[in-house]
C-alpha cells in the first residue's frame, strides 16, 4: 500500500523514494489515539515498501505537532501508547527525517527527537512544556533530550516549559538544519534527497553521546535539584524531571525509560495534572465568550488611553508593545510629561535587564504621543479611560469622549468597581461603552476583566476579547457589580481573614497559611505591597453605606491612622528594615491587634493552619458561587481564570472552583453552616452551592459552552 485515504488525521503517500508522512488532526495536529495508530501504520508501510528509501514526517496547518492530546489524559489509555509510537520511529530501518513548522512541543518534539534528522524551518516553537500540565515528558523525552543536548540544557528545556526557536534549536543541537525558506514541505523534502544522495545513515538519538561526560551531567543534575527544591514548591512534577534525567545519565536507555513511565504515570493520576489541565482548557474556554460567536470585531488600529498615571501608562505599554500606535491624554503638560515617563521608566527597566534593546525602545516611543486636548483622540478606535476612581470624574471624562470620538469607536473604562452601566447612561452612544479591568502592573498581569454593561453592543464586547488576545490577555466576562468578580471575591476573603485574625489569628500565621496553601503571598503581605492606604480609602467611602450589623474589623485602621501602610512606609502588618521588602513581625502590630480584640470584645482563641485554609476557601468558594448565582461570571471555570490570572491563586490547585470540587460540596457547605451559626450575616451559604449539593453536583457540571 502506498496511501492512505486522505480523511485519515495521517496519511502517507511515495513521493518518488520517500514516503511522505502528513499528520492532519486539527486545530494543533494533537497526539490522539487516530494519530498514534497512523504514524505507527506508515512507518510499517514504510518498512514494507521497497521502493521507500527514506521516511519525511511533516504536520499539516499552523503546527507540527503540538503534543498529547490532553482531552485524553484521566481516561482509560488506549494502544499504542506514544513511548510505543517513538521507538517504533526510532527503530525504523529506513532513515526517518521530520520538518518542523510551527508548534513541536510535548509529544510533538518527542517523535522529532525519536526520528533520526530534524528540520526546522522560521518561526518553529520546540520546547517540552509539560511541567506546566504537571507533567514530565513521557514518551522518552527524559531520555532522549539529554542523550542529545547534555543533562544541563535539556533540564533548563523540561523545567522551564519554554519555547524556543528555530535558532535556538539549532544552536542548542536540538535540530540539525533550518531551512531556507518558510515552505516546509519544500524544505523537508529537499532535505531529505540530499540525506539520500548523501547515503545518510539511520541515526538513533538513543545511541547519542551528550552525556558522555558524567560529571558534568552529575553536577548539572544536582544544581537542579537543589534550585528546584527551592523554586517549585508544592509542585510535584519538577523533582520527577530531575530524577528521569538522572536516570538517563545513570541507566541504560531501555531502562530509563521504565523510570520515565512509572514517574509520568504518578503525575498523569495526580491531582496537579487534572488542576494543570483545567486551568489550560479553561483559559482557552474563558475567551469564547458568546458575543465572540454571535459578532465580528471592530477593526482596532489605533488607541488613546486617559490618563498617565501608573495604570494608564501600564496600559499605554500594553498597546504599544502589541504594535499599537497609542495616544495619550493628560490634564497639563506635567502630568503628560510624567505620563510619558512612566513609559519610559517601564522600558528602561528592560533595557538594564538586557532584555530590549535602545533601537526596540525609540521604535515603540515612534507610535507614542501625547496630548492635553481631547481632540487628539478623534480618530482612535478604542479610547480606555484610566483616570481617578471617582464617578464625577469619570462621567466627565466620557462626556469629553463623546463629543470628539469618532462613531463606532470602542469607549473602554478601566474602573475596578464603579458602576459602568452608570458611565454608559451618562452619554448619547452607551452601545460602545465597555469595562476593560486591567491589574497593575498593566502592562505584566496576564487578567483582563472585560465588564460588559446592559446597553453594550455585541461587537463592542467582541472587540474587547478580540483587543485582549492582540494584547496577549486572558480575558475574562463579567458583569457589573461593585469589585466585578476578582475584587469582589478579594474583599469577602479578605473580610473573612479579618476575622480570623481579631479571633485570635495572627497575620503572620495566616499568611504563613495561605502561602502554603500554594499562594505567593498572604493577604497581609499583598496589602503591604499594594498599600494600606487604598484599601483604607476604599473602606471610608463605603463607612456610610455598610451594614451597621455587619461584622468590621478595624484593626487595618489603626495601623493606617499610624501612616503604616506597607512597604512603601518601611511599616505595615511587616516590618520592613533598610529598604528591604521581605518584612519582620512587629510585635508592635501584635499589641494593636491585643488592643483591638479587648475594644471589641473577643476572647482569642487558637486556630490551626488547616482551620484557617478552610474559613479563607469557603468565603472565597461561597462568594464564587453567589457571582456565578448573579451572572456576574458566567461559569465556574471565569472565577477560576480571573483567580489564577490576577490573583495568585496556585494553578496547580485549579482555581478556587475546581478547588471546592475536590474538597467536596456537602463538606464545604458544612462547614459554612458551621460558621454560620457564630456570624450569620457573612456566613451565608449561597443559593448556587446549596442547590448543588441537593442535586449532588459539583461546579464542574456547569463549566459548559456558552
Ligand atoms: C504531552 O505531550 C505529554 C507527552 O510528553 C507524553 C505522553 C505519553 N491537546 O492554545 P490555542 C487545543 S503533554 C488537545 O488557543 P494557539 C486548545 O484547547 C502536551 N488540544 O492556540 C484549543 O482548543 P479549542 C504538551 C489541544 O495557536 C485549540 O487547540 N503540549 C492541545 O494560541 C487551539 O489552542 C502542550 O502543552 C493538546 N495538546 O496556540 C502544548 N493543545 O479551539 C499545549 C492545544 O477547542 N498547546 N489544543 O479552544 C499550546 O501551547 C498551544 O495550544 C499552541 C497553539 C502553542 C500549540
Amino acid at each position: 500500500m502506498t496511501s492512505t485515504p486522505a480523511a485519515a488525521p495521517v496519511f502517507h503517500e511515495l513521493r518518488g523514494n520517500l514516503l511522505l508522512v502528513t499528520v492532519d488532526n486539527p486545530p494543533v495536529n494533537a497526539l490522539g489515539v487516530e494519530v498514534r495508530r497512523g504514524l505507527v501504520a506508515a512507518i510499517e508501510a514504510a518498512e514494507a515498501n521497497a521502493a521507500a528509501r527514506a521516511v519525511l514526517i511533516v504536520g499539516a496547518g499552523r503546527n507540527f505537532i503540538a503534543g498529547a492530546d490532553i482531552r485524553e489524559f484521566g481516561k482509560p489509555p488506549q494502544m499504542p501508547t506514544l513511548p510505543d509510537v517513538c521507538n517504533r520511529i526510532e527503530a525504523c530501518s529506513k532513515p526517518v527525517i521530520v520538518a518542523i513548522h510551527g508548534a513541536a512541543l510535548g509529544g510533538g518534539l518527542e517523535i522529532a527527537l525519536a526520528a533520526h534528522y530534524r528540520l526546522a524551518v522560521a518561526g518553529a516553537k520546540l520546547g517540552l512544556p509539560e511541567v506546566l500540565l504537571g507533567l514530565l515528558p513521557g514518551a522518552g523525552g527524559t531520555q532522549r533530550t539529554p542523550r542529545l543536548i547534555g543533562a544541563e540544557a535539556a533540564l533548563s528545556l523540561m523545567l522551564s516549559g519554554k519555547h524556543i526557536g528555530e535558532q535556538g534549536a539549532l544552536k542548542m543541537g536540538l535540530v540539525d538544519r533550518i531551512g531556507q525558506s518558510d515552505d516546509v514541505l519544500a524544505e523537508g523534502l529537499a532535505y531529505a534527497q540530499q540525506l539520500l544522495v548523501e547515503h545518510a545513515s539511520v541515526r538513533r538519538t538513543r545511541d547519542a553521546q551528550a552525556l558522555a561526560d558524567k560529571d558534568a551531567g552529575t553536577a548539572a543534575i544536582a544544581a537542579a535539584r537543589a534550585d528546584t527544591a527551592k523554586k517549585s514548591r508544592g509542585l510535584l512534577s519538577p523533582l520527577k524531571i530531575v530524577d528521569c534525567v538522572e536516570a538517563a545519565l545513570t541507566l541504560p536507555f531501555e531502562e530509563g525509560l521504565r523510570v520515565e513511565r512509572a514517574r509520568f504515570l504518578e503525575c498523569l493520576d495526580s491531582p496537579q495534572r487534572a488542576a494543570l489541565v483545567h486551568a489550560f482548557q479553561a483559559e482557552r474556554e474563558a475567551q469564547k465568550a458568546p458575543e465572540t460567536r454571535s459578532a465580528q470585531p471592530r477593526p482596532i488600529a489605533s488607541a488613546g488611553v486617559v490618563g498617565g498615571g501608573t495604570m494608564g501608562a501600564g496600559i499605554a505599554v500594553a498597546l504599544l508593545d502589541a504594535g499599537l500606535p497609542v495616544t495619550m491624554i493628560e490634564r497639563d503638560d506635567a502630568s503628560l510629561a510624567r505620563g510619558r515617563a512612566h513609559v519610559e521608566k517601564v522600558y528602561d527597566g528592560l533595557i538594564a535587564k538586557r532584555r530590549l534593546t535602545e533601537d526596540a525602545k525609540a521604535k515603540k516611543l515612534a507610535r507614542f504621543a501625547g496630548s492635553t486636548s481631547y481632540d487628539a483622540l478623534a480618530d482612535a478606535d478604542v479610547v480606555i479611560e484610566a483616570v481617578f476612581e471617582d464617578m464625577a470624574v469619570k462621567q466627565a471624562v466620557f462626556a469629553e469622549l463623546d463629543r470628539v470620538c469618532k462613531p463606532g469607536a470602542v469607549l473602554a473604562t478601566n474602573t475596578s468597581y464603579l458602576d459602568i452601566d452608570a458611565i454608559a447612561a451618562g452619554i448619547a452612544r452607551p452601545q460602545d461603552v465597555i469595562g476593560l479591568h486591567f491589574f497593575s502592573p498593566a502592562h505584566i498581569m496576564k487578567l483582563l476583566e472585560v465588564v460588559v454593561p446592559a446597553r453594550v453592543s455585541a461587537d463592542v464586547v467582541a472587540t474587547a476579547f478580540d483587543l485582549a488576545k492582540k494584547l496577549r490577555k486572558v480575558p475574562v466576562r463579567a458583569g457589573v457589580c461593585d469589585g466585578f468578580i476578582g475584587n469582589r471575591m478579594l474583599a469577602v476573603y479578605r473580610a473573612a481573614a479579618d476575622h480570623l485574625m481579631e479571633d485570635g489569628a495572627s497575620p503572620y500565621q495566616i499568611d504563613k497559611a495561605v502561602r502554603e496553601l500554594g499562594f505567593p503571598m498572604g493577604p497581609y503581605q499583598v496589602i503591604d505591597l499594594a498599600g494600606g492606604d487604598i484599601g483604607w480609602a476604599t473602606r471610608k467611602r463605603r463607612a456610610a453605606t455598610r451594614d451597621p450589623n455587619a461584622r468590621y474589623v478595624q484593626i487595618p485602621d489603626r495601623l493606617c491612622e499610624r501612616g503604616w501602610f506597607g512597604q512603601k512606609t518601611a511599616r505595615g502588618f511587616y516590618r520592613y528594615e533598610d529598604g528591604q521588602r521581605a518584612g519582620k513581625p512587629d510585635p508592635e502590630v501584635d499589641a494593636i491587634i491585643d488592643a483591638e480584640r479587648e475594644r471589641a470584645g473577643v476572647t482569642p482563641h487558637a486556630f490551626t493552619d488547616e482551620q484557617i485554609v478552610r474559613r479563607y476557601m469557603a468565603a472565597m468558594i461561597n462568594e464564587g458561587a453567589n457571582v456565578i448565582h448573579e451572572r456576574i461570571a458566567l461559569r465556574p471555570l471565569d472565577i477560576d481564570v480571573t483567580l489564577m490570572n490576577g490573583f495568585g491563586f496556585p494553578a496547580w490547585r485549579g482555581g478556587p472552583m475546581h478547588y471546592a470540587d475536590t474538597v467536596g460540596l456537602p463538606a464545604l457547605l458544612a462547614d459554612i453552616r458551621e460558621f454560620e451559626k457564630q456570624d450569620p450575616l457573612f456566613w451565608k451559604p449561597s443559593p448556587l452551592l446549596v442547590e448543588l449539593v441537593e442535586r449532588g453536583e459539583s461546579f464542574s457540571s456547569l463549566n459548559r459552552a456558552v
